[in-house]
């Protein structure tokens, strides 16, 4: 049996394929772990929706996932969806079709999943007041520390004392790109798994057991700016 995580996917329905493939995951009896933002802006959310079904995959919520589900809730309420720019309409029409299963399966993510041999969440815990004192906003949207609403300085985990017996594993920070930290005897305290897969980068895949990356390509041709938005 193995643990596995895969970072952030955002319709990269292919990669997924490749990278599950890649990691060697068989269903019942593997564990497998998804950081967030599993389906906007790729090419192919529904294949994504399909594989992430057939693997029995969990996952803590993104703040993709969030915003999808808020507005597949107020499609339901009879509202319109609401959003800033064109292009996140365009997420929520494409998960319209699969909305019957999808909705009940974001309701249900938990914003961490906090094991014994590992911290789930999408993007950080508050590096000062710790877990507890993280706030369902930060575990989704944290990634600069002291806070700004860019994304450039200094990240929460330059900041974040390390869990004495496990590894945080994230994602949502695709412009700070891969990361591994390690303590002295080598062991990663720190896994940040968003490699940018549909900006042109890899998609990143990690096994506990053997703390190995896995790594496949994103698609091609790529979306022209990175970055990940609310
Ligand atoms: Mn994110």
């Amino acid at each position: 049996m193995a643990t596995l995580f895969v970072g952030d996917i955002h319709g990269c329905a292919e990669s997924f394929r490749a990278l599950l493939e890649a990691l060697g995951f068989r269903r019942g009896r593997d564990r497998l772990l998804l950081t967030g933002d599993i389906l906007t802006r790729g090419p192919d959310p529904a294949g994504v929706w399909d594989a992430v079904r057939a693997t029995g995959a969990e996952m803590v919520m993104g703040n993709h996932d969030r915003y999808l589900l808020r507005q597949l809730e107020r499609l339901e309420a009879g509202e319109p969806p609401a959003a800033a720019r064109p292009e996140k309409l365009d997420d929520v029409a494409r998960v319209v079709p699969f909305a019957a299963t999808l909705v009940p399966w974001l309701r249900a993510r938990p914003y961490v999943i906090d094991d014994p041999r590992f911290l789930l969440v999408h993007a950080g815990i508050h590096p000062v007041l710790g877990l507890a004192g993280t706030t369902e906003d930060e575990l989704i949207h944290i990634r600069t520390w002291p806070p700004t609403d860019g994304i450039v300085g200094p990240r929460w985990h330059d900041h974040v004392a390390p869990l004495p017996d496990r590894p945080i594993v994230f994602g949502h920070d695709a412009p700070g790109g891969l990361v591994v930290k390690r303590r002295a005897d080598g062991t990663p305290w720190l896994i940040g798994l968003d490699s940018g897969c549909v900006y042109g980068g890899m998609l990143s895949g990690w096994i506990l057991e053997e703390a190995r990356l896995v790594q496949v390509p994103g698609p091609r041709p790529v979306l022209a700016s990175a970055g990940d938005r609310r």
